[in-house]
């Protein structure tokens, strides 16, 4: 008889995950839900068929370079895989692969959110009735916000989330402008009557709101660096649901202190999960909304997401291409 794969699983999934997956594969779970130490992570690649890290696990080339022979497949939950040596895991013979496509939509709302709690204040004003602060009523000049109907939306990155986002945009009346590596189709530009800047300085010039959703790689490190942050108005928004590490965040913090950019949502940030006092202070300040890594936590997205690695391990396993496999080309 065939010994079923050993697949070993580094964080806490939905039940319903752990359990299919139990039931397919010879599966060692993280009860803890803690990342595995680095030692546990070590013998982890070292007696594992199948990998199932998230992000907040490092799979870097020394930990690769001390893999057993039997490790062939590191199926990610996440879409995102730059806390993986991808190169160096190809190299090795060990297939990658992620889950796209189940957690578009909820990352397009939590960025649709951050968009409008930045403009609108929410969730300054969410804070005053709970602090027993609205002392003095209503007032016509008061909590004043920006309107985001008729502004213009600059989304760097128009893949799966850009698109959901633009379509969510539209609706909100914001006319939508993008930057990518390759233009969208005709089609898609005409759906979602998107203008196209091949010029990324060129667009951060003339937005109202820049939103990040692209993947982070060695080429979108810093995208968003403090020149082309100067580039933007001073009443612009920067909303990012994407990774920290594509804005440099300090530029970022710096830029909002003098009053050079309004403000920032950011769901995301360069060392999670430690985030900058200057932002937290913004924070404080109401200039800027921080969530703690939500865009894609819901119950539904985390199933689906544990269903792509599941049908990524299956396939691979039956000896075929697995569905959502990672290539160089993607980095
Ligand atoms: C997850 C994400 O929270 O998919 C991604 O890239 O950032 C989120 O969906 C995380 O990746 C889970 O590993």
């Amino acid at each position: 008889l065939k010994r079923k794969p050993l697949v070993v699983v580094t964080r806490r999934l939905p039940d319903v995950v752990e359990t299919r997956m139990r039931e397919l594969f010879d599966t060692r779970l993280n009860h803890d839900d803690k990342p595995l130490s680095p030692a546990a992570l070590v013998q982890a690649v070292q007696e594992a068929d199948v990998l199932v890290p998230t992000l907040t696990d490092e799979i870097d080339a020394s930990l690769l370079a001390q893999a057993g022979p039997q490790l062939r497949l590191i199926a990610n939950f996440g879409n995102g895989v730059d806390h993986i040596d991808v190169d160096s895991a190809l190299q090795r013979g060990i297939t990658v692969t992620n889950t796209p496509g189940v957690l578009t939509e909820d990352t397009a709302d939590m960025t649709m959110a951050l968009i409008l709690a930045v403009a609108r204040r929410i969730t300054e004003g969410a804070r005053i009735i709970p602090e027993e602060s609205w002392t003095t009523g209503w007032s016509p000049t008061w909590m004043l916000g920006r309107r985001i109907t008729g502004k213009r939306l600059g989304i760097v990155g128009m893949g799966r989330i850009g698109q959901a986002l633009a379509r969510r945009a539209r609706a909100f009346g914001l006319s939508i402008h993008y930057h990518n590596r390759r233009r969208v189709s005709a089609r898609t530009e005409a759906e979602l009557e998107a203008t196209y800047w091949e010029s990324l300085d060129q667009m951060l010039a003339r937005v109202d709101i820049v939103s990040v959703n692209c993947p982070h790689t060695p080429a979108t490190y810093h995208l968003l660096s403090a020149r082309r942050l100067k580039l933007l108005k001073p009443e612009a928004v920067v909303v990012n649901t994407a990774r920290g590490e594509v804005i440099d965040e300090t530029a970022l913090a710096r830029l909002i202190e003098v009053g050079d950019i309004a403000g920032a949502g950011l769901d995301v940030f360069e060392q999670e999960p430690a985030v900058s006092p200057r932002l937290v202070k913004l924070a404080k300040a109401g200039k800027v909304v921080l969530l703690p890594h939500m865009g894609s936590a819901t119950h539904e997205s985390r199933i689906d997401m544990g269903e792509k690695v599941i049908i990524n391990i299956k396939t691979f396993m039956d000896g075929h291409r697995p569905p959502d496999r990672v290539l160089p080309s993607m980095l």
